[in-house]
């Protein structure tokens, strides 16, 4: 680790001891509720101890089953009404590239912002807050390296797992994954009882209902393709679990994957791309960025991994995001 990263988690820790001091802290998650800011809000929480308390607005599927499985606790905000704690010492925000990705206003606290996006709009920042930004893959490796140092003996097995799925989960499988994470999670693993190629095997078979598994299977029967030269995309409209439907199209050899999906009156572009897209200078959060500005709304992400929300209906965001990889396309080539 370099002399910056031990800054850092010497800072975290200074910043945790103070707030404690203060009042009860809050660990808030960004409002799609992934594993990775779940995972990382959680296992801080349990690191911790009873005065943090991990919260947000949504659970996505997985966190949610990695919750139940872990037994944590996680405060499920009415972002109408939020209620945060009276002593309310501080509030750690975790895995979010900006204060609009919350869903949620920030109260008047001291606060500490972990995250690992490269892009996003800034927090504002007042005396004693703290912003910690790694280039690592996932949010749960910065807790990761803080606990290790400060808190080695409070890393119990949920814990172990909570940060494990959420590198697994931002690392796209490990496909993306840079060595740090493929250490760190080596790391997590390394625990007497631990079965990885289990625990992997339960996280893959997220419990779908039956009406999602025949959403998953009629979007996959509207699979439509165009090959650009370059990159092969595969793009389809899905009503639910846009993130598996897409993966299933990279399995199935897309280079790129996109899946539209329209609810109430937002249009949501999810993308996934393959590893040698990303090695070859697909960037699919920087091409989101680019539907914000094309088009409003929200959007951004990784490499690999990245979505968009907007107004506009769902073929012009198709349009959009296809004319965004053309224009790409003769910018690299
Ligand atoms: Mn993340």
């Amino acid at each position: 680790m370099n002399q910056s990263k031990v800054d850092d988690i010497e800072a975290l820790n200074q910043w945790i001891t103070a707030s404690i001091k203060q009042g009860a802290i809050a660990i808030v998650t960004h409002r799609n509720g992934d594993m990775d800011t779940v995972g990382s809000a959680c296992s801080l929480a349990n690191i911790i101890g009873p005065s943090a308390r991990a919260c947000g607005i949504h659970l996505s599927t997985i966190a949610r089953t990695m919750l139940k499985k872990t037994k944590s606790d996680f405060m499920i905000f009415d972002s109408e009404r939020i209620a945060w704690p009276r002593n309310l010492g501080g509030v750690i925000i975790v895995d979010a590239a900006g204060p609009s990705q919350l869903g949620l206003e920030l109260p008047q606290v001291s606060k500490c912002v972990i995250d690992h996006h490269s892009a996003g709009e800034p927090f504002d920042m007042n005396d004693g807050d703290l912003y910690i930004n790694w280039d690592t893959n996932s949010t749960a490796e910065i807790i990761l390296c803080w606990a290790e140092k400060y808190a080695a003996e409070r890393i119990d097995a949920s814990t172990r797992q909570l940060l494990l799925a959420g590198i697994v989960t931002d690392t796209g499988r490990f496909r993306h994954a840079k060595s740090e994470a493929l250490l760190a999670a080596g790391r997590l693993a390394s625990s007497e009882g631990f079965v990885f190629s289990e625990f992997i095997e339960e996280m893959e078979s997220v419990e779908l209902n039956n009406s999602q598994r025949v959403a998953i299977a009629k979007a996959l029967t509207r699979v439509e393709t165009l090959d650009t030269g370059r990159w092969f995309l595969s793009h389809t409209r899905a009503g639910t679990n846009e993130g598996i439907v897409a993966r299933s199209l990279i399995s199935a050899g897309a280079d790129i994957a996109l899946v539209c999906r329209r609810h109430q009156e937002y249009t949501r572009l999810t993308a996934r791309a393959s590893a040698k897209s990303t090695r070859e200078g697909i960037h699919l959060g920087s091409m989101m960025e680019k539907m914000v500005e094309r088009s409003g709304g929200e959007g951004g992400g990784h490499a690999g991994a990245a979505g968009w929300t907007g107004t506009i209906d769902e073929t012009d965001a198709r349009t959009g995001f296809i004319a965004i990889l053309m224009n790409l396309q003769g910018v690299t080539e």
